[in-house]
């Protein structure tokens, strides 16, 4: 970063150009310039909004402005997010409510209003497609961007996209990101998070090696705390210890997890950035043997095809916002009933109720024969149900069915079947 033979940059400010070599914008007087041998070359970005519920709050209530403000409580009693100034005081997200309120008394605490996030949210989505098609979200408010081949279309590099970016979302949305540019995922995504909030960093080809070398073994994507105890019992806390261990001898020690910590610790990442995925709804659907008209008989089918598309969605990290069923009579005509759900969902419960009651209501005696169930109006899974909208005994039956998902992730499907699928309940939507 202190080369400054061919340093290019500019102000993130007034965007006017900087040479690298001076303290302060010479157009603005602004301390915040950006300066990298390779910012013309790097295209791949990560950005990220910071304290992102809490930041929407401020933005809709300015009395909030200078004041430490949590996001979260309700039933579960946690933190989801704190600001920046909350967090000087040592609260962070996940932590207990009251033990938030013991670092940070003066805190405000404010219950989270998820629908005004997921529209804040998807705003700040739009705009990152007016840069490029190339935007893979991660969560509620972070994507990765890729933005090669861009220069032409915007008649700028990327860097200066996304410092106009940047400056627009504070603008026009009123909440702020920080962005990491690099040349691969791992190091975009680790960038966004090194100079939060109101942060750019750049990490370019040149310095990537040494920039990791010292850095803990958990900077590594998919290296958790439980891996980094195995890596730390055989004597590797660093990044740099990685680098100077053989593939081999890693994969060896590791298997497949050997081959990625090889890789990533040079600061090798050949993913791509990939975009939302075109689908607009998961269903299931099925066209029955002999046309059924009776409710008891139809509501296990419901469930079983209820928990196939809960599946679907689980595994591709998305949830619904409605849920649709469809309904064929005899005579081919075709019914579909709708309901939005307060949050999206992602639970087979939750799906399987909905479907439910919407069934009873068009089950007079007309024999059915094709039935289907699935949600539409799909979302990232990070906004599906939250525990404080949905009430206890959902909570209940939501913590049963992660439970039995992991069963089934460790025994197969057929270790554990609900009650639903095997005989007829007395439903209740
Ligand atoms: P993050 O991007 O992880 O955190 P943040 O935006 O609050 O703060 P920053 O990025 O500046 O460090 O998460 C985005 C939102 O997701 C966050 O505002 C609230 C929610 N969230 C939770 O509800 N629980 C959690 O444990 C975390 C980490 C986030
Ligand atoms: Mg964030
Ligand atoms: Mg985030």
């Amino acid at each position: 970063m202190k080369d400054n033979r061919s340093m290019s940059g500019f102000c993130r400010d007034c965007l006017a150009p900087a040479s690298g070599t001076e303290r302060r914008c010479r157009t603005c007087g602004s301390p915040r310039l950006l300066a990298h041998p390779e910012l013309d070359k790097l295209a791949i970005a990560h950005i990220d909004c910071d304290a992102f519920y809490a930041a929407v709050e401020k933005r809709d209530n300015p009395e909030l402005l200078d004041k430490p403000v949590i996001v979260g409580g309700g039933k579960r009693g946690v933190v989801s997010t704190a600001c920046y100034i909350a967090r000087i005081h040592g609260v962070r997200s996940a932590m207990p409510m009251f033990q938030a309120l013991k670092l940070c008394p003066d805190a405000v605490v404010i219950k989270p209003n998820m629908e005004k996030y997921a529209r804040v949210g998807r705003e700040v989505r739009e705009r990152m497609l007016r840069l490029t098609p190339l935007v893979e979200p991660l969560s509620i408010d972070e994507a990765f961007l890729d933005l090669s081949g861009t220069e032409k279309l915007h008649g700028a590099p990327a860097a200066y996209v996304l410092a106009s970016f940047a400056r627009e979302v504070e603008r026009d949305i009123g909440i702020t990101v920080s962005v990491g540019l690099s040349y691969c995922k791992f190091l975009a995504k680790v960038a966004s998070d090194l100079d939060k909030p109101r942060g750019f960093s750049v990490i370019g080809r040149d310095e990537a090696v040494t920039f990791l070398a010292d850095k803990p073994v958990t900077i590594i994507w998919g290296v958790g705390k439980a891996f980094a105890e195995t890596l730390a019992k055989d004597g590797i806390r660093t990044v740099g210890q990685l680098q100077r261990m053989e593939r081999e001898e890693l994969m060896r020690r590791y298997g497949v997890m050997g081959d990625r910590l090889h890789r990533l610790s040079r600061g090798e990442d050949d993913r791509r950035v990939e975009p939302e995925s075109e689908a607009k709804s998961v269903s299931n659907e099925i066209t029955f043997d002999r046309d059924i008209a009776a409710l008891d008989e139809l509501v296990p089918i419901l469930r079983a095809m209820s928990e196939k598309v809960s599946a679907r969605l689980k595994k591709a990290g998305i949830a619904g916002n409605t849920v649709v069923l469809k309904l064929k009579t005899r005579d081919f005509r075709l019914r579909t009933r709708n309901r939005q759900l307060s949050s999206p969902t992602r639970l087979a419960d939750r799906i399987f109720r909905t479907g439910v009651d919407l069934l009873q209501r068009e089950v007079d005696g007309t024999p059915f024969r094709l039935l289907g169930i699935g949600v539409t109006d799909l979302t990232d899974a990070s906004l599906a149900d939250p525990p404080d909208l949905i009430d206890i005994q959902a909570q209940k039956r939501a913590l049963a069915e992660t439970a039995i998902d992991r069963l089934r992730d460790k025994f197969g499907k057929s270790a554990v079947e609900t009650g639903y699928t095997f005989h007829c309940p007395p439903a209740k939507g």
